[in-house]
C-alpha cells in the first residue's frame, strides 16, 4: 500500500488509534485526527518512520473548521484513498425521560453530523478520481436498540442508514462503502459514556472477554486488502460471549 493515504478520524485512542497503527504497518501514509493534540503526537512517535504522518487537530462538530482544514490539505496529502469515519462516543446512558439534552446534542453532533462534515470534505476528491473507500464505524447499537441506549442507538442507526445511502449514491463512481458494527470493545468508550467514572467503566467489561481495538483494526486490514471487485459491505462483529446488544454470557464471581 505504498503511496496510499488513509484518513482516520478519532485516531487518538481505541479503535481509531489501533487502525492507524495497523494501516501504517501495511504501508499507508496516515492522516490522524482528534481533539487531543498530545495524543496525536504520541501516535506519531509510535508510527513506523517509513510512512508519512499528518496529524490534524479539530472537533468534528466544528463544521467550518472541518471544511477549512480538510478542504485545504497540502497537495501531497489531498488524494485520500481510504476514509475511516470512526470518531464518536456515547455520552450518558439514561432513560429517555431523564436524559440530558447536552448528551443528546453531543451524540448527534459528533456521531452523525461530524461524520457527514468529514465525508462532505473528502468525497468530492473520490468522485473526481472515480476511486476510494469509505469505512464507517457503526455499532451493534445501529442494528438493535437497548434499554437506556435511546439516542446513542439513534445516532448509530443513522450511521447505518447513511452508510447505505452513501453506497447507493457513490455506486457510479466505483467507491467502496463499508460499515463495521462492533459489539462491546474495551476502549475509552465506557469511560467517556460514564463521564470519567473508572469503576463503572471497568465493570462493563468484567466477567467475559470483550473485543479489543486491535480486533477491529484487523478487520479493517482484511477489508482494505480485498481485491477491487469485492466489498465487505456490512459487518457485525461481536465478542464470542455476546449474542445480542443486551445478552452477554458473564462469569462474575
Ligand atoms: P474511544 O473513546 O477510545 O475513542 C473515541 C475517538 O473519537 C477518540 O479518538 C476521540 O478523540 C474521537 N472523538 C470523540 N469525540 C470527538 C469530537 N467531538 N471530535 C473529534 N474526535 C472525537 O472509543 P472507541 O475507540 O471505542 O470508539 C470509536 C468508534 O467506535 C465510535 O464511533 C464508537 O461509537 C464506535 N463503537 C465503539 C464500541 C465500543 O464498545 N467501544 C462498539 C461499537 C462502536 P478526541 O477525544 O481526541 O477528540
Ligand atoms: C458501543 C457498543 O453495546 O455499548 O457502540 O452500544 S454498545
Amino acid at each position: 500500500m505504498k503511496n496510499k493515504i488513509a484518513l482516520i478520524t478519532g485516531a487518538t485512542s481505541g479503535i481509531g488509534k489501533a487502525t492507524a497503527l495497523t494501516l501504517a504497518k501495511m504501508g499507508f501514509d496516515i492522516i490522524g485526527t482528534g481533539r487531543r493534540a498530545d495524543r496525536l503526537e504520541e501516535l506519531g512517535r509510535e508510527l513506523s518512520a517509513e510512512v508519512r504522518f499528518l496529524p490534524l487537530v479539530f472537533d468534528v462538530r466544528d463544521r467550518e473548521k472541518v471544511g477549512k482544514i480538510l478542504g485545504n490539505l497540502p497537495a501531497d496529502w489531498s488524494a485520500i484513498d481510504v476514509l475511516i469515519n470512526n470518531a464518536g462516543n456515547a455520552h450518558g446512558m439514561d432513560p429517555i425521560q431523564t436524559g440530558s439534552l447536552d448528551d443528546w446534542d453531543a451524540m448527534m453532533d459528533i456521531n452523525v453530523k461530524g461524520l457527514l462534515y468529514v465525508s462532505k470534505a473528502i468525497i468530492p476528491g473520490m468522485t473526481e478520481r472515480n476511486s476510494g473507500m469509505i469505512i464507517n464505524i457503526g455499532s451493534i447499537a445501529g442494528k438493535e436498540v437497548y434499554p437506556n441506549g435511546n439516542v446513542y442507538c439513534g445516532s448509530k442507526h443513522a450511521v447505518d442508514a447513511i452508510t447505505k445511502g452513501m453506497r447507493i449514491d457513490l455506486n457510479p463512481f466505483g467507491i467502496k462503502v463499508i460499515a463495521i458494527h462492533p459489539g462491546m470493545v474495551d476502549t475509552e468508550f465506557s469511560l467517556v459514556r460514564f463521564k470519567g467514572d473508572e469503576a463503572r467503566a471497568e465493570s462493563v467489561y468484567k466477567g467475559f472477554v470483550p473485543l479489543y481495538a486491535q480486533d477491529i483494526a484487523d478487520i479493517v486490514e482484511f477489508v482494505v486488502n480485498r481485491p477491487s471487485h469485492v466489498v465487505l459491505a456490512d459487518i457485525v462483529v461481536l465478542p464470542t460471549a455476546q449474542a445480542s446488544a443486551t445478552l452477554v454470557k458473564k462469569n462474575l464471581s
